[in-house]
């Protein structure tokens, strides 16, 4: 588990230093807000069950996580708006598959989770992991959701709380100076 750090990092110019901030992977505390869409449900359950996974092995306790349900990846944005006004939650997670078919619905759907969650951060400005996976296929969905390229709602898991220990170090008003 990587612990939060502030270093003071010598430039190389006389007495120089510059100053990095990396969020830690300590979860112990943190409430996470998981939005999961239904749609193409053997991708996105096990998109679920790696955030979880994630989520516990690094210490984040259950009682701390919740989990809401969407029809597909098109409803994640509302859900995810909700949780971010609640103002209970220190990050979320999305996540959905959508997978290409024989009509742009995909691009439309694709463009338009994307675009509503990154409204969400902007607005709330809430850290959000966005384990929305795009893919050509099923199985391209599947490998990325457990089987061969590892488990992208694990790693969205895990963005989420470098993320959200990132957003304590960096409280609203930080300046560089
Ligand atoms: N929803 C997905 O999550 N993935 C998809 O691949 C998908 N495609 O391709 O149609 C999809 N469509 C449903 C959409 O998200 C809404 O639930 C639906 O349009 C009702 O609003």
């Amino acid at each position: 588990m990587t612990a939060d750090a502030r270093t003071e990092r010598p430039t190389g110019s006389a007495g120089g230093t510059r100053r990095e901030f990396v969020g830690g992977l300590d979860g112990a505390g943190l409430r996470v807000g998981i939005v999961v869409a239904r749609f193409n449900r053997t991708v996105t359950e096990q998109l679920l069950a790696g955030a979880c996974e994630a989520l516990a092995r690094h210490g984040v306790a259950d009682e701390d996580v919740v989990v809401v349900h969407v029809p597909g990846a098109f409803e994640v944005p509302f859900a995810a708006r909700r949780l971010a006004g609640a103002r209970g939650y220190d990050v979320l997670v999305c996540l959905a598959a959508v997978i290409r078919g024989e009509t742009p619905h995909f691009d439309y759907v694709a463009a338009e989770v994307t675009r509503g969650i990154g409204r969400v951060i902007a607005d709330h400005e809430i850290p959000i992991a966005f384990g929305v996976l795009t893919t050509d296929t099923i199985e391209q969905a599947l490998d990325r959701a457990g089987a061969r390229h590892g488990n992208k709602g694990y790693e969205a898991a895990v963005t989420a709380l470098e993320m959200a220990r990132l957003a304590q170090m960096l409280p609203r008003g930080t300046s560089a100076s």
